[in-house]
């Protein structure tokens, strides 16, 4: 005991005349170091002649006198680092540390500005899965196992029988199923197609559904909305052109292209030289879909539209190769604004 009491005496002493961070710390290796006071006594501790009391009394004191070298040390540290002389030495003048701020990426953007547009008009956003089952990819959308069309999209599949879903019109007959009629909806999301790689394939890209279901629902109600969606993200008048197209899930279906806004229509890389870029499908939906979503094809149509949000984005910002956005290059995505 007395031994104890003449440590940290001597310890209070030492701590008191360290005047440097440097002292500190050799006070420290005096005490705690390998062949420290306190390491040194449990070292030297011959348990051996120790009865099973003293062995347990030795150990509480041995603790306890670890914590206190600790806890002196910590108070030492603390107060070197609030007392005046330390502060003085801070130079309140030097500049601060630079704060990076974050950018949104351009598909975010896109993104966020069509869910403001979509939610004004009065339409429900949701996201879906992006595992999906066969049912809600492809036979609820009018494509049976044996269709010609389930070519068009090359599907990731997985082991147990579900599937990266291709497309966001995987969620038409899931929200005709949860929200009923009349509905009026819009899907953006990650899709995923086993394709070749180019300027402007992905295997992972973005698209954003959309979906109204109402009692007289006309081509003319999907135009308007088209149009509206176009103008509020491009903020200008676009060329658009209506091509006939075929989609299973619509009757009837249609391409609608936009003259590429990156060459003018003069033909690039990213519009494969064609001047137009492909990048809203869309039709009335087909009466078997609505049927799968419990809706009576005979009250109710509708159209339903899959924008292709990542060719949407890289129109709006003249983004060339859409391998760039996946590339998570940060002086790619400093470019963006942080907000819309
Ligand atoms: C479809 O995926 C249909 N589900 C769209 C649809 C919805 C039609 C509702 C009718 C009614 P498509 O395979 O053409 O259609 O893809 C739609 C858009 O997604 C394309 O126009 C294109 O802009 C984009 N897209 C398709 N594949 C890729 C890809 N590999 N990389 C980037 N964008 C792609």
């Amino acid at each position: 005991m007395q031994d104890i009491q003449a440590i940290q005496t001597q310890l209070r002493d030492e701590l008191a005349a360290a005047t440097s961070e440097g002292e500190l710390e050799a006070v420290r290796v005096r005490y705690l170091g390998r062949k420290g006071v306190v390491t040194l006594m449990r070292k030297n501790a011959d348990f051996s002649r120790m009865s099973a009391d003293e062995k347990k009394h030795f150990g509480q004191q041995f603790n306890q006198l670890k914590r206190f070298v600790e806890d002196q040390l910590g108070q030492a540290r603390a107060a070197r680092q609030t007392s005046p002389k330390a502060q003085a030495s801070i130079d309140m003048t030097l500049p601060g540390l630079n704060s990076r701020s974050g950018h949104l990426h351009p598909i975010s953007l896109v993104q966020m500005e069509l869910e403001d547009i979509a939610r004004a008009m009065g339409f429900l956003i949701e996201t879906g899965y992006h595992v999906e089952t066969d049912f809600y990819n492809f036979e609820s959308l009018n494509i049976p196992g044996d269709h010609p069309a389930r070519d068009m999209q090359d599907t990731y599949w997985l082991t147990n029988g579900m599937l990266l879903r291709t497309h966001t019109s995987a969620n038409q007959v899931r929200a005709l199923e949860t929200h009923g009629v009349p509905l009026r909806a819009i899907f953006p999301g990650r899709c995923f197609r086993n394709e070749a790689i180019d300027a402007s394939h992905e295997n992972t890209f973005y698209q954003l559904e959309g979906l109204m279901v109402d009692t007289d629902i006309s081509i003319a109600n999907l135009i308007a909305m088209m149009k509206t969606l176009l103008t509020a993200v491009f903020h200008r008048e676009v060329t658009v052109r209506l091509r006939p197209g075929y989609f299973p899930f619509v009757e009837p279906g249609f391409e609608l292209d936009i003259q590429c806004l990156i060459c003018d229509g003069g033909g690039c890389a990213t519009c494969k030289r064609s001047g137009w870029v492909e990048l809203l499908p869309c039709g009335l939906v087909h009466p078997r879909v609505l049927e799968f979503g419990g809706v009576d094809p005979d009250r109710y149509s509708g159209f339903a539209f899959g924008l292709g949000l990542t060719r949407l984005a890289m129109m709006k910002y003249n983004i060339p190769d859409i391998r760039l956005l996946n590339a998570g290059d940060l002086r790619f995505c400093e470019q963006f604004p942080a907000s819309v």
